[in-house]
């Protein structure tokens, strides 16, 4: 028997599948489609598959599903089939007080520090107004099946099918064709596998529940049980006190069950000590539904918590009483509601010699990467697939490992992590048509601002409310770094509710639900504001700056020796506070409400410090032309006006957007895996396509390592999960986001069609991307320019284009989709 665990040594393996030489050495592509008028995206053919010829030897191999809450990474053994299994709301420890009395005194001594330029000293002091780390996402655990048929098998196969989302299995053993299918239904919230075979009796294992938290196994009935619990605390992996870094209390901590049933066709079945038996069956139905104790951020989830085995029987009993067919019907159905929204198809100027589908996708990866098209394609889907897998309304948002996530100490908790990380996840949400699945996220912001005012009254005698790099299930908006051991680098960034809030704004314009804007978004974009209005200061020259300031995750040189993280005015946060003021101003102009306050925040905006060009030409990233200890730092949170903000444009600024792609080009474009996402939009928006390509090819490169690095070894592991390294979630909806960016762009009113084509992509379509104001863009290219192209608009509305260099005025009848070239 082989041990999934055991055998691979966590944090640092090679790739054994990787099928390397000189398959396919240059040229490949998409298939080369004829180029005929396509009415809806579902009819460009694609192939949206990932598949592999030998079971995942690692994590990283596995394939993942999900319903945005419940997750499976699937690992496809033959002899030993292993689902790791995930809920998104099962976390470490509870609500909590995280603020800290002492920060405000702290805040006034940090701040005459930073004003005598004593920064080293300003760091130190900072620590001060630190609070308790964040809490930890945290694996369910294992559903193993054994079976008796040997680990030789030939024909093997397993896939991941993008647009039915359904994992399966298939091999043969003698004369036997097995097959197990899996899928993570949404509309029945529970996991279901089948298991068939072509000849009768075949199908023979045992079925084991198991976790690496604190459990039970218990027998019911015909159901298999595991009931466990969840540590009060889980340290982060990077935090060592000295102390036990998971603790179990009766008092504290959620509770969790899965419960597993099986219906079989032939043969029989039993639950014993060893675990659920099947023997002799021609098929086999698995159903497991699981639920945890948790019942919301400010509720202990044990002693206010919900009933993890009600809820997991409730889900059973029903989806026992559905046929395997109406499951997989309606799993489907759901999915592709979501999925079949948006196509893309690259064709290469030179169909391949050999179609790239022949090879499995780690081979793709290992031998083509971005050259090959399709793969290209694939990528942008994926992310698609993982959001829809991840975030559904009502789930919790998508974490920095999505809802998958084995590990007792994930990297950085498996957290959110809010000074790009989580944000980022939510980038493909709004332009690749899964504007439903950006809701989690705004819910999540809702509570966070609900804590974040406590946290400005507690910290900073202010307003409204603040957020700082982290947060969890349970919405910390204190800094992090366990009361004075966190860099201030990091943990005292504030800027959280600022970044948090331009997403309430963006679904806003993308959608444009005037009710959404008025009963949720804008009072909590208000109350950001309203933070930042107590909390800016003058600084010597009259502008107004936040102090103390970090540009994550940045340390510059203190001239006179040394390094230090915050000093007053970094630009990061002038760019923060100038993108929720301006969304708050439009946003209180579309309400017609608060007009004194929003010629306040006006007013309070034309003061706040301007960009500034350094001596090298690049955009500052600090108020003074500091040196950076790092130039090639992964983060380039100056840079935020360019992308994900709207302030820095060629038309409205072109020096400084000069300076910023001077930045970029010092920054270079070697980094981790979401820093290469985000440097794909930056170039995107830079309008230079043939650069975001270089960046995106070096996302698509193999990586080689799930070891923590944070310089170097971004890529994409064989299940084309990204690499910062390790493997980070947001990596992929950057890169998802980052592809539409190149085709599709609409942050300056204009609706720019191929603002960023790389020379490389010089035919293609894309069926469903959506642009602010809530239009629907299809685009048919070739030779690098657009062919044709459709809006869709649902209201009647004259919609400004740009087609390469050219502006035209386009009236677009409500709901129809009109054609831009006649
Ligand atoms: C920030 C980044 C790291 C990593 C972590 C989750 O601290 O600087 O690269 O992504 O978040």
């Amino acid at each position: 028997m082989t041990n999934d665990r055991s055998d691979i040594s966590r944090r640092e393996f090679v790739i054994r599948s990787a099928a390397l030489g000189g398959v396919l050495a240059t040229g490949a592509g998409a298939t080369a489609a004829p180029m005929s008028e396509p009415s809806s995206a579902q009819q460009i053919a694609s192939h949206l598959t990932l598949w592999y010829r030998r079971p995942a030897a690692q994590w990283v191999e596995a394939l993942p599903v999900g319903n945005g809450r419940l997750g499976a990474m699937v690992f496809g053994g033959v002899e030993r089939e292993r689902l790791q299994l995930n809920d998104d709301t099962l976390w470490s420890g509870g609500p909590r007080d995280w603020n800290n009395p002492n920060a405000p005194r702290v805040l006034a001594e940090v701040r005459r520090l930073i004003a005598e330029e004593k920064y080293v000293e300003a760091d130190r002091a900072a620590r001060g107004m630190q609070g308790p780390y964040t809490q930890s996402y945290l694996p369910l655990g294992n559903l193993v099946l054994e079976f008796e048929h040997g680990d030789l098998a030939r024909s093997y196969r397993r896939e991941l099918d993008l647009q039915s989302a359904i994992a399966d299995v298939r091999y043969r053993i003698g004369n036997v064709n097995y097959v197990r299918e899996l899928f993570s239904s949404h509309p029945d919230q529970v996991l279901v596998m089948r298991l068939s075979a072509d000849t009768p009796g075949m199908i023979t294992f045992i079925a084991t529940l198991d976790s690496p938290l604190r459990h039970d196994v218990q027998m019911d009935g015909d159901v298999l049980k595991l009931v466990g619990k969840a540590p009060a605390n889980a340290d982060p992996s990077y935090y060592d006190s000295g102390a036990p870094p998971l603790v179990y209390r009766d008092d504290a901590g959620m509770t969790f069950e899965a419960q597993l049933s099986a219906t079989t066709n032939g043969g029989r079945q039993w639950l014993d000590r060893a675990g659920l038996h099947v023997r002799g069956a021609d098929e086999v139905v698995l159903r497991l539904a699981a639920a945890t104790s948790f019942n919301g951020y400010d509720k202990s989830p044990v002693r206010e918590g919900k009933s993890p085995a009600a809820i997991a029987a409730a889900q059973l009993k029903s989806a026992s009483a559905k046929s395997y067919a109406a499951l997989r019907d309606a799993h489907v159905a759901a999915h592709r509601a979501l999925m079949d929204r948006v196509s893309l198809e690259l064709v290469p100027a030179t169909p391949p010699e050999k179609s790239p589908q022949e090879l499995s996708t780690d081979e793709r990866i290992n031998t083509l990467g971005a050259k090959d098209l399709a793969l290209v394609g694939l990528l942008f889907q994926y992310g698609r697939y993982l959001l829809i897998s991840s975030s559904r309304p009502g789930t919790q948002p998508a974490n920095l490992q999505g809802i998958w996530n084995e590990e007792t100490r994930p990297p950085w908790s498996s957290n959110y992590t809010i000074n790009i990380n989580a944000q980022m996840n939510y980038w493909p949400a709004e332009p690749t048509n899964l504007a439903e699945l950006h809701e989690p996220f705004i819910d999540f912001i809702e509570r966070v601002a609900v804590n974040g005012h406590r946290t400005a009254q507690v910290n900073y005698a202010a307003r409204g409310w603040v957020a700082h790099h982290n947060s969890d299930l349970w919405a910390q908006s204190a800094p992090v770094g366990d009361y004075g051991k966190g860099d201030p680098v990091w943990a005292n960034w504030h800027g959280g509710s600022a970044w948090l809030s331009q997403h309430l704004w963006e679904h806003y314009a993308f959608g444009g639900d005037v009710q959404y804007l008025r009963e949720r978004a804008y009072p909590v974009m208000k109350a950001a504001c309203e933070f930042y209005l107590d909390f800016l200061v003058p600084n010597e020259k009259g502008f107004l700056v936040t102090s103390p300031s970090a540009s994550p995750e940045l340390r510059f040189k203190v001239p006179g020796g040394g390094t230090a993280a915050l000093s007053a005015g970094a630009t990061m946060d002038r760019a923060l506070v100038w993108d929720l003021f301006t969304n708050t101003i439009e946003a209180s102009t579309v309400l017609g409400a608060d007009a004194a306050f929003r010629e306040r925040i006006r007013q309070t905006r034309a003061r706040l410090i301007p960009y500034q060009v350094g001596k090298r030409g690049q955009l500052q990233e600090w108020a003074k032309d500091f040196e950076e200890q790092e130039p090639q730092h992964r983060h380039f949170s100056h840079l935020f006006g360019v992308y994900p903000g709207r302030e820095i444009t060629r038309e409205a600024m072109p020096t400084i957007f000069a300076a910023a792609r001077r930045s970029m080009e010092i920054r270079g474009d070697e980094a981790t895996g979401w820093s290469m996402a985000w440097k794909t939009n930056f170039w995107a928006r830079m309008g230079d396509g043939d650069h975001a390509l270089v960046i995106l090819t070096n996302l698509l490169k193999p990586a080689w390592s799930t070891a923590t690095n944070y310089t170097r070894g971004g890529g994409v592991y064989p299940n084309l999960f990204d690499a910062h390294p390790p493997f980070q979630i947001d990596g992929n909806f950057g890169a998802t986001a980052g592809i539409a960016e190149m085709l599709l762009q609409s942050h300056t009113g204009v609706v720019h069609l191929l603002p960023a084509l790389p020379s490389a992509w010089p035919a293609g379509r894309v069926r469903g991307l959506r642009a602010r104001g809530g239009v629907l863009v299809d685009i048919d290219w070739a030779g690098g320019a657009v062919t044709q192209a459709w809006l869709t608009s649902r209201r009647a509305r004259t919609m400004r284009v740009r087609m390469g260099d050219r502006l035209s005025d386009h009236r677009l009848p409500a709901g129809e989709r009109t054609a831009l070239i006649r």
